[in-house]
């Protein structure tokens, strides 16, 4: 196997913090035992490791430096062309029986699948350095947080980590001696970054992952899709809280009222720029901050919810971030950042499709080869993505680090539909917002391999997500609502929605402030609504338009509800709920019974 990681070989002081509890040490010579690499690296998350860590991966091109003046401390990652997205064929669940990982997920055997995955490790670390990395998920003192070690033979990994979770001695101090406590043991090899040895798989039993082949993020950082979701959302129906798929963000009035809202989109559907979006000039003295763009972490306290941001940085994706889309995402990767699968310029500057300005005259793409603007091959992959420290963000909440979280006052579904769904309407009550995200769907985009712009059913952002089987999880969601008294109200917006000339109808980015404004004017019970069908619809006066330039038929159409449209909506629904085979709670059964039956009303 050609060694795609040589070992490197730190000076005395750096690699040496080994954890003291014996349970992750037994592992961890475990692992080495069966991967037998060259030496073992113990992260402790300091600067001096980072520099090393860059220096080395300079030194073996798993990284460029990128200009100095123009993205200061930044550097660009290649990935193998192979592998540039999750791969959700690849991802298992591996529970005692098919029944616990349910219809949505692909399901192996735990006892067949370990025998092989190790044997795909069995010397797998062969002239490579293993990293352990201790890490948490979560703000240091919440009670929410939980402890993750992820072994990896890639220094990629390690310094993403480094960005994306609260790495280093921090992990080790919590977890402490204690062999019994509660931690996630992810292993993680490159292998040959081949895609006939790609495997992501969890044990949640075992609180375990183990993922080989590949070197993209979302399959191989650990903490992020495979712990935070995945695991997390099987540990978080065992222990009574909420692991999803949603971004967290303040919004605060010029009176000084802030409130919460967390909001689940599928991947690639504007989380992260919906989660730092700057409002409009018309809404003066309105502030927007980011407490987290892509998971939620949330459990009931005084009959409320309340969230947290488990990660500590954001991948994102690339194309299409501009100063027009996000200013603040452009702030926050102007420097310290770790870009992959961008075009590098002659300047040793970074581009790619959709940032501001003109194109460069010249660059070099994703994959190495030179690129001008007469190219039929995009500069930077679709999916090229950034992971940047969330402390660079400029409108980052300052509770972010709060260890209680924040109260969640609204729930927003939404996914990308072309026709059908209304910019935004609210759920009638609890169960039939539970509904609203049982049903919805997206046109599927570049995050994950497939076809793109395809619709499917993409129940609260969580199919490829949800670590076990989906209608105990609808239950999941029910029981979480029987015991708030103060339940967040759920809403469903559609920035996406076209006219007949193909063109979207919304304009989206900061102006979706109107709509998050209504959402907000709703929770303070003085926002008007219509009564539809499908929920309360605002009417074109209830959603503050002022000094938008939009004319009233594109108003109505972005609100409106075609009969005929939603008959064959209400047929995907039931298509769907057939298709999970019988695990559908009948409280959504008969939440969609109703739903057809106000259509006759
Ligand atoms: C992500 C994803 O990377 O959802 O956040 O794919
Ligand atoms: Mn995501």
């Amino acid at each position: 196997m050609k060694n795609l990681a040589p070992a490197i070989f730190p000076p005395n002081g750096i690699g040496d913090t080994k954890p003291r509890n014996q349970a992750v040490l037994d592992w961890a010579h475990e692992i080495g035992k069966l991967t037998k690499p060259e030496n073992i690296f113990w992260c402790d998350g300091s600067e001096r490791e980072k520099e090393f860590l860059i220096a080395e991966s300079l030194k073996q091109n798993a990284l460029i430096k990128l200009n100095e003046k123009k993205v200061p401390r930044s550097y660009l990652h290649r990935s193998n062309p192979n592998d540039v997205a999750r791969v959700e064929k690849f991802t298992f669940i591996c529970t005692p029986t098919k029944e616990e990982a349910g219809p949505t997920n692909n399901w192996s055997e735990p006892a067949e699948t370990y025998s092989k995955l190790y044997e795909l490790l069995n010397g797998a670390m062969r002239g490579r350095t293993m990293f352990v990395v201790p890490y948490i998920m979560g703000p240091p003192d919440s009670a929410l947080t939980k402890v993750g070690f992820e072994i990896t033979d890639s220094k990629y990994v390690v310094l993403s980590m480094r960005i994306m979770t609260r790495m280093g001695k921090i992990a080790l101090e919590r977890l402490g001696n204690d062999t019994k406590a509660e931690w996630n043991r992810g292993v993680h090899s490159l292998l040959d970054v081949n895609p006939d040895r790609r495997f992501i798989c969890h044990f949640p039993q075992d609180n375990t992952i183990i993922s080989v082949g590949s070197g993209y993020g979302g399959n191989v950082l650990l903490s992020k899709k495979c712990l935070a979701l995945r695991i997390g959302s099987y540990l978080a129906r065992k222990q009574g809280w909420m692991a999803e798929h949603m971004l967290i963000l303040g919004v605060e009035s010029p009176e000084g009222k802030k409130h919460y809202v967390a909001a689940a989109f599928p991947s690639a559907c504007g989380k992260t720029n919906f989660a730092m979006l700057i409002p409009p000039a018309h809404f003066k003295g309105w502030k927007v901050t980011t407490v987290g763009d892509d998971i939620a972490w949330m459990e009931i306290r005084d009959g409320r919810l309340f969230a947290v941001n488990p990660e500590n940085g954001y991948f994102g994706v690339v194309p299409g971030t501009s100063y027009k889309s996000n200013p603040n995402a452009m702030k926050s990767i102007g420097h310290d950042t770790l870009y992959t699968n961008v075009a590098l310029t002659d300047d040793g500057d970074v581009w790619w499709e959709g940032r501001d300005g003109d194109p460069p005259g010249h660059a070099i793409d994703w994959i190495g080869n030179d690129w001008t603007p007469d190219s039929k091959e995009k500069a930077a992959h679709p999916n090229s993505r950034f992971a940047t420290p969330m402390r660079n963000n400029p409108a980052l909440d300052p509770d972010v680090e709060k260890a209680q979280g924040v109260p969640i006052s609204a729930i927003i579904f939404g996914g990308r539909r072309s026709g059908t769904v209304p910019l935004v309407y609210e759920a009638f009550d609890w169960s039939h917002g539970v509904y609203l995200g049982a049903t919805m769907a997206s046109e599927t985009t570049a995050a994950a391999t497939g076809e793109v712009g395809k619709v499917r059913r993409d129940p609260m952002a969580m199919l490829p997500f949800c670590g076990y089987n989906i209608g105990d999880y609808f239950r999941h969601w029910i029981g979480i609502g029987k015991r708030l008294t103060r339940p967040p109200l759920i809403f469903n917006v559609n920035w996406f929605r076209k006219g007949a000339n193909g063109k979207f109808l919304w304009p989206g980015f900061g102006e979706n402030m109107r709509v998050l404004k209504w959402v907000i004017d709703r929770c303070e019970q003085r926002g008007g609504a219509l009564k539809s069908p499908v929920g309360w619809l605002p009417s074109p006066h209830d959603l503050d338009l002022d000094g938008l330039d939009i004319d009233h038929q594109c108003v109505a159409d972005l609100l409106g509800i075609d009969h005929e449209e939603w008959q064959k909506e209400l047929a995907e629904h039931k298509a769907f709920f057939d298709s999970l085979g019988g695990v559908v709670p009948n409280e959504l059964q008969e939440q969609r019974e109703q739903l057809v039956a106000r259509f006759t009303e």
